[in-house]
């Protein structure tokens, strides 16, 4: 598309014209060209929307959740984007959340935007390809955009990343032992859910997450992840210290979703009044920062395959006269030359 095409999309974005997104996440989406042009435009209209990070285990129950914490948004009159990344389910007609019905209920609504989108494979791909489509949802307006993944890897990482609150989503049965909580998952929680309070054992394995937060491995408090086990350091640090709250739900009886909705909007006050939003912000920019540059620098180095030097280096190194590390050096240092 050409560039004077996708600047005629931006007005009609920044409108609220529901196909004027879908149309711009597309391209972002499909080509990285287009998708530098449409972040370079949009930039400046975006940094008001508040993005909610959602993963946990396959079938905890997160698109279920995050139907109904829709629903709830929507009744406080806040706009809200829903974006499924990776789902697990096939795309079948719309349905990528979980029960149809609610799901539908959502999706008629105006104030609603609903998309899914897959990993690409490349390196780095889905990150920034997520941190474009995220950027066009909150230049289209949307209060709150929430970010659906499956805790796996890579992928949920990624999200806490891309997210100024990150909601775990756990579920009874799944694993009620702390050991079978996956530790990782502590570091990037700033809301705790154990989906399925429906269900037997929903009370034992929300005990479970309050004790590996509240003793921790050296029984420190924790901020930002970090264990503080210094007196001095928790007194100081305290009052800027949020509180992860391990809240019960059940999106099937509809029961504790005003509270995770409640808990959401308190921690966006929270990073608000300590000045932490303006961090968040930071580690965001400096992620995608580091995820173009990747993609560049590999590029660039990429392009070297054509070059006889790295031809010589692999000849080198199948006769093991040479290390892949050294080559890298090797490549890199000829790089510096051609520069300076
Ligand atoms: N009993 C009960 N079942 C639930 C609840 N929430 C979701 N489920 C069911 O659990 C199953 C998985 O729900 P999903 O919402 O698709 O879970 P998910 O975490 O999004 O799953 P993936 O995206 O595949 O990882 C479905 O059969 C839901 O109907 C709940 O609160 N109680
Ligand atoms: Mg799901």
């Amino acid at each position: 598309m050409s560039i004077s095409n996708i600047e005629s999309l931006i007005p009609k974005l920044l409108d609220g014209s529901k196909r004027a997104l879908a149309r711009a996440i597309t391209l972002a989406e499909n080509d990285p060209q287009s998708a530098r042009e449409l972040v370079e435009l949009i930039h400046p209209h975006t940094g008001k929307a508040h993005v909610v990070g959602i993963t946990g285990p396959p079938g905890a129950g997160k698109s279920s959740l995050v139907t109904e914490l829709g629903l709830e948004l929507r009744k406080r009159n806040l706009k809200i984007a829903i974006l499924a990344i990776d789902p697990s389910s096939p795309f079948t007609g719309g349905a990528i959340l979980g029960d149809r019905v609610r799901m539908r209920d959502l999706s008629g609504d105006s104030g609603v935007f609903i998309r899914s989108m897959a990993s690409r494979g490349s390196l780095g791909g889905l990150a920034k390809a997520t941190s474009a489509v995220v950027k066009l949802l909150d230049a289209a307006r949307h209060d709150l955009i929430l970010l659906e993944t499956v805790g796996a890897g890579q992928a949920e990482v990624d999200i806490a990343t891309q997210s100024h609150t990150t909601l775990v989503v756990e579920a009874p049965g799944m694993g009620d032992d702390v050991q079978s909580i996956k530790a990782g998952i502590l570091e990037i929680a700033d809301i705790l859910v154990v989906n399925k309070a429906d269900k037997p054992g929903a009370s034992r394995t929300a005990k479970s997450l309050e004790m590996m937060l509240h003793l921790g491995p050296t029984g420190g408090t924790r901020h930002h992840g970090v264990i503080m086990d210094t007196p001095e350091v928790v007194m100081e640090k305290s009052a800027d210290a949020w509180e992860i709250p391990v809240l019960k739900a059940s999106a099937a009886e509809q029961t504790g979703i005003s509270e995770i909705v409640d808990a959401i909007l308190a921690h966006q006050s929270h990073l608000e009044s300590t000045g932490q939003m303006v961090e968040r912000n930071r580690q965001k920019y400096r992620s995608e920062i580091e995820n173009i540059l990747v993609e560049r620098v590999l590029a660039q180095y990429l392009k070297s395959a054509d070059n006889p030097d790295l031809d010589q280096l692999l000849d080198k190194l199948v006769q093991r006269e040479i290390d892949p590390y050294s080559v890298v050096d090797n490549l890199l240092e000829k790089r510096q030359e051609a520069r300076g």
